[in-house]
């Protein structure tokens, strides 16, 4: 069996072992080595307006999402082994990646779909955003105090965060904890985010001026205060729920 460009054959053979091992056990874990697709919107790009304009979601979307997909797929096409991990998983394990001309893109593209089309299902229109479970809230209440503080602490998180990055909410080790990534790395990223928590992403938002630029223009606190209207409390419950299980 030949090692895959970039990686040392110990690695690899553990990560053969994972993919293995999820096609055995874990049903869904294992995915076709299929390029990776630009995920719908799960809404039309107006539909958050006033809080997100439509070009900002059409742009966001159809250009920059599109074209961490892409560059996905073209670091994948040297890579097919890792090709045949779900998303997660490579994200998890790049560190094993050796060869960092391909760790990079991986990084960075990987990363950027992620996020982003994680990003896209945890926002909904102002009517649909609903509001934290029972469980949720009690766990912001538990964690931070209220929802007032959490709020504070994300939002400070995410102003703070220099340049072009990400603030998350996680669930780590059975507590809520907010930290925030810088380009598009996530809190899934073993071994290479050192300042960051890492644990299950319940919440993210995106803070590179092109998430914002075109309507708040410098206003990234504004950009922030009007974000918290079209979050998807049920979507977030849901994850939440599904992380403390
Ligand atoms: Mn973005």
């Amino acid at each position: 069996m030949r090692t895959p460009i970039g990686m040392n054959r110990r690695r690899f053979v553990q990560l053969g072992a994972i993919a293995t091992a999820s096609a055995a056990m874990m049903p869904g874990r294992a995915r076709a080595a299929t390029p990776q697709t630009l995920p719908a919107l799960p809404y039309a790009p107006a539909a958050l307006e006033p809080h997100i304009d439509a070009r900002t979601m059409e742009i966001h979307h159809g250009k920059h999402h599109a074209a961490y997909v892409a560059g996905l797929n073209a670091a994948l096409e040297k890579a097919p082994d890792l090709a045949m991990l779900e998303l997660d998983d490579l994200l998890a394990d790049l560190p094993s990646v050796a060869d960092e001309s391909l760790r990079t893109p991986l990084r960075n593209h990987g990363g950027g779909h992620w996020n982003h089309t994680f990003f896209w299902e945890i926002m909904a229109p102002a009517v649909q955003s609903g509001a934290p479970s029972e469980k949720l809230a009690a766990a912001i209440a538990a964690d931070f105090g209220s929802m007032d503080d959490f709020k504070k602490a994300f939002n400070e998180a995410a102003a703070k965060r220099f340049g072009s990055g990400w603030a998350w909410l996680v669930l780590k080790n059975g507590k809520l904890k907010i930290t925030s990534t810088p380009n598009q790395d996530n809190p899934l990223m073993k071994g290479l985010v050192p300042d960051a928590d890492l644990g299950t992403p319940l919440l993210g938002l995106d803070v590179w001026e092109h998430a914002y630029y075109l309507h708040y223009q410098n206003r990234r606190p504004d950009y922030i205060t009007a974000w918290w209207n079209v979050v998807n409390w049920p979507a977030v419950s849901k994850r939440f729920e599904e992380a403390s299980k």
